[in-house]
């Protein structure tokens, strides 16, 4: 079926018109690896904001292939032979099909990155908590809604640390006053900017090396960065490794002159905060992880993994018609150095007018200048106290607050592992905590606090799960105990960032509601998915969990999460109770290979007594 138009085209299914419309997106798999034409990421300034209800159906095909990012070719895993995988893009109200067919050596999983996913939480692709891992040679089927969210998004496997290898796209959902009410600026372009560090080997290799003893949560360091997917080596710098730079050069960015112009700026990487500028050129922050805000200037952005800012220039500098976008990783917060890493990425922004076309001219190095700003060395999250958000909330009082310590401990054998509290979550991939729960007694799922831990159920040391009755709003204080900064993301719901904090400790419960009063703090907040706490430092968070289901909670740093730094939340049990474990994603459990692609369990490393 991957002979059909690689277009989009629409066509209506069965007889009755008032059938809702299904749009095919289907592209043929090319018979190589490839990069993906950097086109795919320009969103058309014809798309329909005002189209009924839609089912946009994807094809995937998932396969193992060797191909070279930035020169240096490497095993990755590719969505339809491509890499960065395909943009999903849809109207509010709109349902979207995945149709997942692994044909990798490795099992695998997608989650969708910020998607409510209300009513459909074994649709959120965490593996070891919604579902079993999709095994190679079968094919799984995500289909959800997308309701009361727009905005920038993006999706990636949920199974190890397989986003890393090639795993990963964005997703733009589209509301229909995007433009008349949502964006306080016009533009004339839309587009999305992925950037990520890179790696030059499989992340199951770097995994193996990291998890091991004696390595006191020594991160491995990023070879390269890239931009969409591109990034430009000199193969010279690689001597023994399969490189072939001819494909890759300095990615173009091409704007017209004299307008506005909206990047989707999105950090699909594993674990590198980058800064981002566009040389003398300030720009305007108006979304964050999908909420838009009043725009606010910045010279440059702090964006750590899986946020999400969208960002607006202005083409009006007089100085050229060529200028440096940096993206340079914050370096200082990588605890080794890898000498081969090259930091900074840069993309030339070009003006075009319109009686030239890029064609006609010559590329030549700009010259433009850096900020003077000092360039940041701690690993900050971007200052968004003064970002609000366009549509205002006021957020509900808290019926509890409740304060976790995230750190690093060195447990058992040596082991450096992630904690929340005494947990580190150390999962069942064919026995995940959302089948688990609905398979027990009620005994056990039915606890006599509306609020609790559930320990009945699940082994709290290994995995730590916060359960609620009804809706329920917490107070999230995250305190880290860790020199490194955590991206902290909860899955299935966005929550008012409420207090980020530079040192010290949170304020306790009796102390946090005159500590709201005096700040203002619950005045119209901003609403993300993905926080940061920096090194020995604290924030809180207040969520409203109306969205019923096992939800992840977890550092978005790939190589903390899978060292065990992840707690869940299982929301709404009155309503989770009712539901029973589906058909699909019960037979998915049994297939042959469904354990395969896992990271190494600890069990390899014991009784192991001396250096490794
Ligand atoms: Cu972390």
């Amino acid at each position: 079926h991957h002979e059909a138009e690689s277009e989009p085209n629409d066509e209506d299914e069965g007889d009755s018109s008032l059938a809702p419309a299904i749009v095919h997106y289907e592209e043929e798999l090319p018979s190589a690896p490839q990069l993906r034409d950097a086109s795919h990421y320009v969103l058309s300034p014809s798309w329909d904001f005002d189209a009924p209800p839609t089912t946009r159906e994807y094809h995937w095909t998932i396969l193992d292939g060797r191909l070279n990012p930035d020169g240096i070719y490497r095993p990755m895993i590719l969505i339809n032979n491509q890499f960065p995988g395909p943009l999903v893009e849809c109207n509010e109200g709109d349902t979207i099909r995945v149709i997942v067919e692994n044909k990798a050596t490795n099992a695998t999983s997608i989650h969708f990155h910020g998607l409510f996913q209300n009513g459909t939480n074994s649709m959120d692709g965490a593996v070891g908590i919604t579902q079993c891992p999709i095994a190679p040679n079968s094919t799984f089927t995500y289909e959800f809604k997308v309701q009361h969210q727009s905005g920038t998004y993006w999706y990636h496997a949920h199974h190890s640390a397989q986003a890393s290898d090639g795993l990963l796209g964005p997703v733009v959902i589209h509301a229909k006053e995007e433009r008349t009410v949502l964006q306080k600026l016009d533009y004339a372009s839309d587009r999305i900017m992925m950037v990520q560090d890179h790696y030059h080997n499989l992340t199951s290799e770097l995994l193996m090396d990291y998890l091991k003893p004696d390595m006191g949560n020594d991160e491995p360091v990023p070879d390269n960065g890239l931009i969409n997917g591109r990034g430009v080596r000199d193969c010279a710098d690689f001597p023994g490794w399969d490189c072939d730079a001819t494909n890759v050069s300095t990615p173009i960015l091409d704007l017209a002159a004299g307008q506005r112009h909206r990047l989707r700026i999105i950090n699909v990487g594993a674990f590198a905060e980058f800064q981002i500028q566009f040389d003398e050129h300030p720009f305007y922050v108006t979304e964050v992880d999908g909420t838009d805000v009043f725009p606010e200037p910045f010279h440059r952005l702090n964006i750590l993994p899986a946020q999400r800012y969208s960002v607006i220039v202005e083409t009006n500098v007089t100085t050229g018609d060529a200028f440096w976008m940096r993206a340079r990783m914050v370096t200082h917060c990588f605890t080794t150095k890898n000498p081969l890493l090259k930091p900074e990425m840069r993309a030339v922004m070009r003006y075009n007018s319109s009686n030239d076309t890029p064609a006609d001219k010559e590329l030549s190095d700009p010259t433009s200048t850096d900020w003077p700003d000092a360039i940041e060395v701690i690993c900050r999250d971007l200052n968004v106290s003064a970002l609000h958000p366009v549509i205002p909330m006021t957020p509900p009082p808290a019926d509890k607050y409740m304060r976790f310590d995230a750190s690093f401990m060195i447990g058992d054998w040596r082991l450096a592992r992630g904690f929340f509290n005494e947990s580190t979550w150390h999962h069942n991939a064919t026995r995940p905590s959302l089948h688990r729960f609905l398979d027990a007694h009620s005994n056990l799922t039915t606890l006599k606090s509306p609020i609790a831990v559930n320990s009945l159920a699940f082994d709290s040391r290994k995995e730590l799960v916060i359960q609620t009755e009804g809706i329920r709003t917490i107070d999230l204080a995250i305190n880290n105990f860790d020199d490194g900064s955590h991206p902290f993301h909860l899955h299935g719901h966005k929550f008012f960032v409420l207090y980020q904090a530079r040192s010290g400790y949170p304020p306790s419960e009796t102390d946090f509601p005159s500590f709201v009063k005096e700040l203002n703090l619950d005045d119209n907040p901003l609403r993300r998915d993905t926080v940061t706490v920096e090194g020995y430092s604290w924030a809180v968070i207040r969520v409203v969990l109306d969205s019923p289901g096992m939800w992840a909670f977890h550092c978005h740093n790939m190589w903390h999460a899978e060292a065990g730094m992840v707690m869940q939340l299982l929301v709404r049990g009155d309503v989770v109770r009712k539901w029973k474990v589906g058909d699909q994603e019960r037979a998915v459990c049994g297939l042959e290979g469904v354990t395969t692609g896992m990271r190494p369990d600890d069990s390899i490393w014991f009784g192991n007594f001396g250096k490794s």
